[in-house]
C-alpha cells in the first residue's frame, strides 16, 4: 500500500498509546519491519525519509542546516526574518501548530513576532522524532515563560488531529520545504488534512524550496545534498542505523555509499544509498534481501517548487494563496494561504 509520501505505510492510522500521542514502541518496530519488507521489495528499493529522524538523525539535519551549501535553511530564515513581523500583526494567531518541528530553530522568529503582539500562544509542535521534541519543547518553555508548549509526537503522513481544542485564529506552518519530502499527490493530501483542521479564520504558511532558474544552478542546488563535509551522507546512512537499533535489521553501514542527484524531468532531488560491493540484510520476519554491487535504496526525495505548483497544491487542497515571497535569486518562496471561498469553510462552519 502506498500513502502519503509515497512511502510505504502499513495499518492505516496509526495508533497511538505513549505519552504526546507517541506510538508505543512494539507498534513503531512493527511499522518499521513492515516498512522494510515493503521498500526492500520494490524494484526501485526505498525507506520512508521519515526514519532519518531519531536525535542522531535530527542533530545530523541540524548540522546540515549550518552548511555553506545548504542554501534552503538561510534563506528561509532571511525571508521569516523580513516578513513574520507583518505577518504576524495581521494574523495574531493565537496558536501556531507547526508541522515536522525538528529543532524550531526558525520557529523562534515566528514566535519572537507574534509573542510582541499577542504574549499569550499556544504552541503545538508535531513530529515524529520524540526525545528530540520534548527537549526542543522543554528549552523553549524556558526561553517564553508565556507560551503554552504541546508537543505531539505524530506523523504527519497520517491523519493527526490534536486531541485538544485549538486557539483560533491558528497558524499552521510547515517550514524548511518538508513539503518536498512528500510527492505531488501526497504534498495534496497533507495539505487537505491541515486544511480539514482549518477554520476561515486560520491560515497555512509553507516554506518551499524553488526549482533551478536563472539565480539558482542545478549544481548548486545539487551541492547542498553533496557537502564536502560528508554531513548529508552521514544524515543518509543514520537511517540504516535507525533500521539496524529499532528494528533488528543487519545493514553493513560500510557498504552503503551516499549519492543524491537533481532529476529535472521529476523536479526533484533524489538521494541514494548505493551499495559498494554484494550485501544481504537480514531482519526478524524477514527473508534475507541481497543486494547488488551498485544496486541502490532510494531514502529521500526532495521536490522543488515554482509558484504554480505550489498554487496547484494549495488549490488541490482546497486552499487559496494570498502571500509569496521569495528571494532576489529565486531560490526559496515562502507562501501563506487561507481557506478557499469556494471551500465548505472547515471546522468553524461545521456544528
Ligand atoms: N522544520 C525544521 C525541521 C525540518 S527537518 C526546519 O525547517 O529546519 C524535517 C522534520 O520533519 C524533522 O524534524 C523530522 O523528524 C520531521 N518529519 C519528517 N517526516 C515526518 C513525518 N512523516 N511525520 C512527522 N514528522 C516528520
Ligand atoms: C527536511 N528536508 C526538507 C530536507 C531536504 O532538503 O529535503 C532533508 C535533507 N535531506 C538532505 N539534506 C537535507
Amino acid at each position: 500500500m502506498e500513502c502519503r509520501g509515497g512511502e510505504p505505510v502499513r495499518g492505516g492510522r496509526e495508533c497511538t498509546t505513549g505519552a504526546a500521542g507517541e506510538p508505543a514502541a512494539g507498534q513503531r518496530r512493527a511499522r518499521l519491519l513492515a516498512d522494510l519488507r515493503w521498500g526492500l521489495a520494490q524494484p526501485q528499493k526505498s525507506l520512508p525519509s521519515k526514519y532519518f529522524y531519531d536525535t542522531r538523525g535530527s542533530e545530523l539535519f541540524e548540522r546540515i542546516t549550518g552548511l555553506e551549501e545548504y542554501y534552503p535553511t538561510r534563506v528561509e530564515t532571511e525571508l521569516l526574518r523580513n516578513h513574520a513581523p507583518t505577518w504576524m500583526a495581521a494574523l495574531a494567531p493565537a496558536t501556531l501548530v507547526e508541522l515536522g518541528a525538528g529543532a524550531a530553530t526558525k520557529t523562534r522568529i515566528l514566535l519572537d513576532a507574534l509573542v510582541a503582539v499577542r504574549p499569550s500562544v499556544l504552541y503545538v509542535p508535531v513530529d515524529v522524532a520524540g526525545d528530540f521534541l520534548r527537549e526542543v519543547s522543554h528549552a523553549l518553555r524556558a526561553d517564553y515563560p508565556t507560551l503554552e508548549v504541546r508537543p505531539l509526537v505524530r506523523d504527519i503522513s497520517l491523519p493527526f488531529p490534536p486531541d485538544f481544542p485549538l486557539e483560533r485564529p491558528a497558524l499552521f506552518a510547515l517550514l524548511g520545504s518538508t513539503i518536498g519530502n512528500f510527492d505531488p499527490e501526497a504534498a495534496v493530501d497533507l495539505v487537505a488534512t491541515v486544511r480539514d483542521a482549518m477554520a476561515p479564520s486560520d491560515r497555512f504558511l509553507l516554506g518551499a524550496d524553488l526549482r533551478p532558474g536563472p539565480g539558482k544552478s542545478k549544481e548548486a542546488l545539487e551541492r547542498a545534498y553533496n557537502d564536502a563535509e560528508g554531513v548529508t551522507a552521514e544524515f543518509n546512512r543514520n537511517i540504516l542505523r535507525v533500521f539496524n537499533r529499532e528494528a533488528g535489521a543487519t545493514f553493513d553501514l560500510e557498504a552503503f555509499e551516499h549519492r543524491a542527484f537533481y532529476d529535472e524531468a521529476k523536479g526533484r532531488i533524489e538521494m541514494h544509498l548505493v551499495a559498494r560491493r554484494p550485501t544481504t540484510v537480514e531482519a526478524p520476519g524477514m527473508a534475507p534481501v541481497r543486494i547488488a554491487a551498485g544496486e541502490s535504496i532510494r531514502t529521500e526525495i526532495s521536490c522543488k517548487y515554482d509558484r504554480r505548483t505550489v498554487t496547484e497544491i494549495f488549490q488541490d487542497a482546497g486552499l487559496s494563496l494570498e502571500a509569496w515571497v521569495e528571494d532576489e535569486a529565486g531560490r526559496y518562496a515562502l507562501a501563506l494561504a487561507g481557506v478557499s471561498a469556494d471551500g465548505d469553510g472547515g471546522p468553524e462552519s461545521r456544528s
